[in-house]
């Protein structure tokens, strides 16, 4: 299993999932050829009835179940080679199957919430052992941040829990480091960061920043311009979460090369008086209607940056060139759907 997403309780997993499975909706009409998707039925399940349906309401999502991140993986295929492109979803198990192995290029990737506390039971709680195991033998770790954790007043009560997030985090990072070294000593890896609640990000931290902006974020006319982006995303991590930071930096002697990292930005908008604005918790999340480029179809959405979507996307193409699951790892993704018919 390649590509795991990681984050801690709260950090806007749930939120993330519905704007990815937006994403891929709209990459797939778009662009039909070069990638599809597929979820399995608890996947569909927690995508669609629990998160899409708050999501379109207006809200964000309920915060999830202890069981459901287990349930949460998609698999992805770029570089289709036929075009008879189906959308897979849930019951039609098998026709996917045909179809998700004619694709090149398959990923199975799985949304995981962790905490600090799991790695002192990694090792002596057997369902922990098993997850983080599972995150660790992902060659694709993306880890989300969680913007509205940091803070210029590290002496205030935030500023303590800006810290120990930080030391949360490179507990995790550190340790996957540490196994990867055992195990997988000769594999490079390049980290992914998706930043999530940019737009709780606070004034005086969006000042330090050298290209940020919120508006550049949502207009489409605006190119995801990685350079920049990156110079952001190594911003903050050094000012605010420099525990994470320095892991990386150490753990190039780990083939982990935090100058070819990633950085993606999410945020949730809603239309306020003077057009779109950041959501909060009252206001929600704003649905609204986006025409798909190709063809006449109209894709609902809410409002979040695409482009930093569409781009992860493509990166994880881009990477799967690599690191493409074998086709019996698809066969034994697309056969959990067949098992739970039985
Ligand atoms: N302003 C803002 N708030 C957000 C955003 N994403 C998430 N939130 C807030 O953060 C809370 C948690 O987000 P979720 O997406 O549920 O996060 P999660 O990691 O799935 O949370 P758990 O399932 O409870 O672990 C939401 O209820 C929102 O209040 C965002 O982009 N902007
Ligand atoms: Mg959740």
């Amino acid at each position: 299993m390649p590509v795991s997403i990681i984050g801690t309780r709260g950090c806007g997993k749930s939120t993330l999932v519905g704007f990815l499975h937006q994403s891929m909706e709209k990459y797939t009409m778009r662009d039909p050829e070069k990638f599809a998707y597929y979820m399995d039925r608890d996947t569909t399940d927690v995508c669609l009835n629990k998160i899409r349906n708050r999501l379109h309401s207006g809200s964000f999502p309920k915060a999830t179940a202890r069981g459901d991140f287990q349930a949460l993986s998609f698999l992805l295929s770029f570089e289709a080679t036929k075009k008879d492109f189906v959308k897979h979803i849930g019951k039609e198990g098998l026709k996917a199957l045909k179809n998700a192995l004619n694709y090149e290029n398959k990923l199975v990737f799985t949304v995981f919430d962790v905490a600090g506390e799991d790695i002192e039971e990694f090792g002596s709680r057997k369902s922990v052992t098993k997850k983080l195991k599972e995150i660790f033998d992902s060659n694709i770790m993306v880890i989300l941040i969680d913007c509205s954790k940091l803070t210029e007043d590290i002496k205030s009560e935030k500023g303590r829990d800006m810290r120990r997030y930080d030391a949360e985090m490179s507990k995790i990072l550190s340790r996957y480091e540490e196994y990867r070294a055992r195990k997988y000593p000769d594999q490079e890896l390049h980290p992914i960061v998706f930043f999530t609640k940019m737009d709780m990000l606070d004034p005086e931290i969006v000042d330090i920043l050298p290209n940020y902006g919120i508006k550049d974020l949502l207009d489409p006319q605006k190119e995801y311009e990685e350079e920049r982006v990156r110079e952001d995303g190594e911003k903050l991590l050094k000012t605010y979460l420099s525990g994470i930071y320095q892991n990386f930096l150490g753990s190039k002697v780990v083939n982990v090369d935090i100058h070819k990292a990633m950085y993606f930005f999410s945020w949730a908008g809603v239309e306020g008086e003077s057009g779109v604005k950041p959501a909060d918790e009252k206001l929600g999340v704003k649905w609204m209607e986006i025409e798909g480029e190709k063809g006449s179809e109209q894709v609902q959405s809410n409002i979040y940056p695409y482009k930093h979507y569409q781009e992860f996307l493509s990166h994880l193409g881009d990477l799967s060139k690599d690191y493409s699951d074998p086709d019996e790892k698809i066969e034994e993704y697309l056969k959990r759907d067949q098992r739970k018919k039985l």
